[in-house]
């Protein structure tokens, strides 16, 4: 107790002191050194809360600038663009998700205090005599799952919480919680878009099917536009081959993953840092993206061709151009970081998916009580997430550029985020 007493006060004098040193302007492009006490007061920090058939999905968001203008259609574009995707199952014919504000946003702008969303599960309805908060009464209805899904959290979850039931693991380890991440992430691309910088993705693989070309950011432009694209494949050709696996997969009761590629267009050079390990820009992206359901494996760039490839064939050269007054290069097999540094090009990452682990054709498991040999749980499910996991490595990197950009650009008002941000632009015009 006391020694938490002493922490807490030496974290508010040591709060002080940044705050007057911002205020005379001393730390208007320096970074704090790496100290994980001060990262505590300038982090953009967010939780989500909710289970998959539970009320609301909740998302409670901290560190945005006061004055910042939110639009509300851009949060429900990109939660509607999340819902689609050919392969998608029933539950999204049930859900429509929407925002609602609770705090933290008035008059349409940041007020600067934390902010809390809700997205309604309209499926509660159907679960509410099954997960009753309260304590149910004896014999009331329950929907158990004792046969877990190899690759699932079901048993891990089970076995960590001592469960012989791994409904409420499965709860909280759905993916419906990418909802309340795309709807956070929304708010990160309305403070980067103010800055110009735009995030997208795009599939650049479905199971066996892969897109043969790099994608240009006009092409991915074009098809995150187009609602009616099947799977965001910029390329129709192979999008139509796309979804002639997800029927095939589909008719055989299986699942299929693939690969999104996101894209962070118009990002400043100098986000991150090369000091401490835990500052990396890399690092904290590939830990974003990874953390989203079912991804695998991230790649930055031309990440995996160049572990087998040579120097002179991966290094991208660079090169001035004194009408942007910007150095460039001509290729971005770095995927727009170097040294865990953003180099003004685009930021480009790849999420590996594994296919969903909810199969109509069930493989075996043992079950949680009778430890006997049983089907693995099916009850319905997607086939296909592919373009969806996608919009939610949009909202991730959002998060994570949205907190890089805040640590170099500080602000406790948008308009202070601006100036420092114009003062920044100046320095590298004139570097
Ligand atoms: C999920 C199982 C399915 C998915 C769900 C993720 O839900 P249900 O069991 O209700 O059919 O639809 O994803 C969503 C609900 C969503 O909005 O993305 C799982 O087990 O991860």
């Amino acid at each position: 107790m006391r020694f938490l007493r002493g922490w807490q006060h030496r974290k508010r004098i040591f709060r002080d002191n940044l705050r007057q040193a911002a205020f005379a302007g001393e730390l208007v492009f320096t970074r704090p050194a790496s100290f994980d006490r001060i990262k505590i007061f300038i982090m953009l920090r967010y939780y989500t809360a909710g289970e998959s058939h539970g009320q609301a999905l909740l998302v409670w968001i901290s560190g945005f600038p006061a004055g910042m203008p939110v639009d509300f259609d851009l949060i429900h574009a990109d939660l509607h663009r999340r819902q689609l995707g050919y392969g998608r199952g029933g539950r999204q014919k049930i859900e429509k998700d929407r925002a609602e504000a609770l705090a933290g946003i008035r008059h349409g702008k940041t007020i600067g205090a934390p902010i809390a969303l809700r997205i309604e599960n309209k499926d509660w309805a159907n679960w509410e005599e099954y997960l009753p908060v309260e304590a149910p009464a004896t014999g009331a209805p329950q929907r158990s799952l004792t046969a877990p899904r190899p690759g699932h959290a079901d048993l891990a979850g089970s076995l960590k919480l001592n469960l012989h039931d791994a409904r409420y693991v499965l709860e909280r380890a759905s993916a419906r919680e990418t909802a309340a991440r795309v709807a956070a992430g929304a708010l990160a691309k309305l403070l980067l878009r103010s800055f110009q910088c735009e995030i997208l993705s795009h599939v650049v693989a479905v199971g066996k099917v892969r897109l043969e070309k790099l994608a240009t950011w006009r092409q991915i432009q074009s098809v995150c536009a187009n609602l009616e694209s099947p799977l965001r494949c910029v390329d129709a050709e192979t999008e139509s081959r796309m979804k002639e696996e997800v029927e095939r997969v589909l008719r055989a009761g299986d699942s299929v993953g693939g690969v999104f590629e996101v894209v962070s267009h118009g990002v400043p050079p100098g986000l991150g840092s090369c000091a401490q390990w835990d500052e990396k820009l890399d690092g904290r992206l590939a830990r974003a993206i990874v953390s989203i359901q079912a991804v695998k494996g991230v790649e930055i760039g031309a990440g995996v061709e160049g572990a087998s490839s040579y120097g002179s064939e991966v290094q991208d050269e660079i090169a001035y151009d004194p009408s942007r007054k910007r150095f460039v290069r001509p290729t971005n097999r770095a995927g727009g970081l170097e040294g865990g540094i953003s180099n003004g090009e685009d930021i480009v990452l790849r999420g590996y998916l594994k296919p969903i682990s909810t199969l109509r054709r069930a493989l075996g498991t043992s079950d949680l009580v009778t430890k006997q040999p049983v089907e693995a749980a099916y009850e319905r499910s997607d086939v296909c997430v592919v373009p969806a996991a996608g919009v939610v490595g949009e909202a991730m990197t959002a998060l994570v550029l949205a907190e890089a950009f805040l640590e170099k650009f500080g602000g406790d008002w948008i308009g202070e985020t601006r100036r420092n941000y114009d003062a920044y632009q100046r320095q590298l015009d004139e570097f």
